[in-house]
């Protein structure tokens, strides 16, 4: 009698314990961080105010295949021609074989020399960053002129041979790292206003 006492014991703590596992995976999903998308100053707009057209000259040309169907995509940085202010390019083109996307910024984003602690995904790295992500989809990542003390615009997007090409975060955030901490071959970032104040975000498309 004793013993089955205890073994029904040991069912309740077990089935407590498991519970309770369940519990914090549901709260590890909750914990996803919402990604900020502020819009852009874009150049369409300011030329709509000003009243003017203005012209594009190229500025770099990144050919290679995004979303993995075996055909070479392209990626154009367009920067504004005979401009003063700030900025290296000032609109980004992509095309692949069934998408062209296109998102300009009139205050610029710039050649980055990306110093950052990276573990895994790269793509190409130039004056921009492409990640890999999972089997069919990249991430491309540019960084905005910095502005006073604030930390610059990063601008990401994601071009997925199923959902197409998405900007998914457009926020004044410094990028600290890249890796893939659960080794599933989709990289985490690693963001935040500064060192003190780091997020992680997996790009779970
Ligand atoms: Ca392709
Ligand atoms: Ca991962």
């Amino acid at each position: 009698m004793r013993m089955n006492v205890l073994k029904i014991i040991i069912c309740l703590v077990l089935m407590a314990s498991c519970s309770k596992g369940q519990e914090a995976d549901t709260n590890k999903r909750q914990e996803k961080i919402q990604l900020t998308v502020n819009s852009l100053n874009s150049v369409e707009n300011f030329e709509k105010e000003n009243d003017l057209v203005l012209d594009y000259e190229l500025y770099e040309k990144i050919e290679v295949d995004l979303n993995y169907d075996g055909i070479i995509d392209t990626i154009r940085l367009l920067k504004l021609k005979d401009w003063g202010d700030p900025g290296d390019f000032h609109k980004v083109e992509i095309l692949t074989n069934d998408s062209k996307y296109e998102l300009s910024n009139i205050d610029g984003w710039i050649h980055h020399n990306w110093k950052i602690k990276q573990q895994c995904c790269s793509l190409y790295d130039s004056s921009i960053k492409l990640l890999k992500i999972g089997k069919n989809a990249s991430v491309l990542l540019i960084e905005g002129y910095p502005y006073a003390s604030d930390p610059p615009i990063l601008s990401v997007i994601t071009i997925n041979s199923k959902k197409g090409i998405k900007l998914i975060m457009n926020d004044n955030k410094y990028l600290f790292e890249v890796s893939d901490i659960d080794k599933d071959l989709i990289p985490e970032i690693k963001f935040g206003n500064s060192k003190d104040e780091i997020l992680t975000q997996e790009f779970n498309l």
